[in-house]
């Protein structure tokens, strides 16, 4: 049998950001639910965080959220299995009071798990556990070393992948689940493979950290225990690079809706520049920032300076020793009020 497994869905991301809440949409109706229709997927488990806050819901989430899932389950009359995820809690020791189980709970083809469950699937043996806080730890750390088939949870392991090129430095060990045979986990929003472990990472992007990433679902064949992943092709975190030769014709992406970076590292002609800018907010970004390049004040650009006398000085001379044709009594006066202003800032904040 084919199960769906669903990696975080943060449902009101963002305060209910309404751009990410069509893009949200937008995986659903474009990428999810045809997949699911056309693979005669019976059965969904969602590995945590079905919810974004943990403790506010919005009306418009509550219904966005039934509109995107719980109907498309119910009128298909399959199966939809839910784990609290941390983003479920309304506090930090216990699963007491979690969104799912008061959202979920009542819907018919829904299940909400809050306890460790062990599932029978066509044969397979498929674990379900939830968020380990305080309140369930000495249970939930014996039966992740105690092993089995398949764990599926919603787990913090130390030097895994959170997001591109940063690992996390807690949680449990890798080795803790050796005992098993797969294990899949929701919670860093990248996906990643270590031995036996895999991270689902979400289905679509929240936010600049997952745009390095790929996003989409996983399916799980419960005879062999292998992963497919479905990918979901609607990016909209985009970083582009403007130089002296970046030309409007160049920009070929569709940027409606995205968040788009402009890394600016060479400006000589502003007419060209703002030609260029104007090219990207014809395609009707949602955001565009513009990140300009310091390049010319990387310490690799100046000269060492081993003669000091305070910081100030330092300052100035860092300054002085720069190669730019920007105002440099300028750029000076304003580092030293900020070197001032920090001075001047108390340590208990
Ligand atoms: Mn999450």
């Amino acid at each position: 049998m084919k199960i769906a497994i669903l990696g975080d869905t943060h449902f009101g991301a963002r305060n209910r950001n309404v751009v990410i809440e069509a893009w949200q949409r937008k995986f659903y109706e474009q990428v999810f639910w045809p997949a699911i229709d056309d693979k005669s997927i019976t059965h969904i488990i969602q590995v945590g965080d079905y919810f974004d806050s943990r403790k506010w819901l919005n009306i418009q989430t509550l219904a966005f959220q039934k509109e995107m899932m719980v109907k498309p389950v119910q009128d298909r009359d399959i199966r939809c299995d839910v784990i609290i995820g941390n983003h479920d809690i309304p506090f930090k020791h216990s699963l007491k009071n979690n969104s799912p189980n008061q959202i979920l709970g009542q819907e018919s083809n829904f299940n909400v798990y809050e306890t460790i469950t062990e599932l029978d699937i066509d044969g397979c043996e498929i674990t379900l556990m939830p968020w380990v806080c305080k309140e369930n730890y000495e249970e939930s750390f014996a039966r992740i070393k105690q092993g089995g088939e398949v764990l599926i949870g919603h787990y913090d392991i130390n030097g895994m992948l959170m997001f591109p090129g940063q690992y996390s430095r807690d949680g449990f060990e890798v080795s803790d689940y050796t005992k098993w045979e797969k294990v899949i986990s929701g919670h860093y929003h990248t996906q990643s493979e270590e031995v036996n472990i895999q991270y689902t990472g979400t289905p679509y992007e929240l936010m600049w950290s997952d745009s390095g990433g790929k996003h989409g679902f996983w399916i799980l064949d419960t005879t062999d225990k292998s992963l497919e992943f479905v990918q979901n092709p609607y990016g909209y975190h985009i970083k582009l690079i403007y130089d002296n030769n970046t030309k409007p014709k160049d920009l070929t992406q569709d940027l409606k809706n995205s968040y788009v970076k402009l890394y600016v590292k060479e400006k000589e002609s502003f007419e060209n520049f703002e030609k260029f800018i104007d090219a990207i907010n014809l395609k009707e970004p949602f955001e565009l920032k513009i990140v300009e390049s310091f390049e010319q004040f990387n310490a690799d650009n100046v000269d060492d300076i081993i003669e000091m006398t305070d910081t100030s000085d330092l300052i100035s001379e860092y300054i002085d020793d720069v190669a730019t044709d920007l105002n440099k009594k300028e750029i000076k006066k304003i580092m030293l009020e900020i070197f001032e202003e920090a001075q001047h800032i108390d340590d208990s904040i």
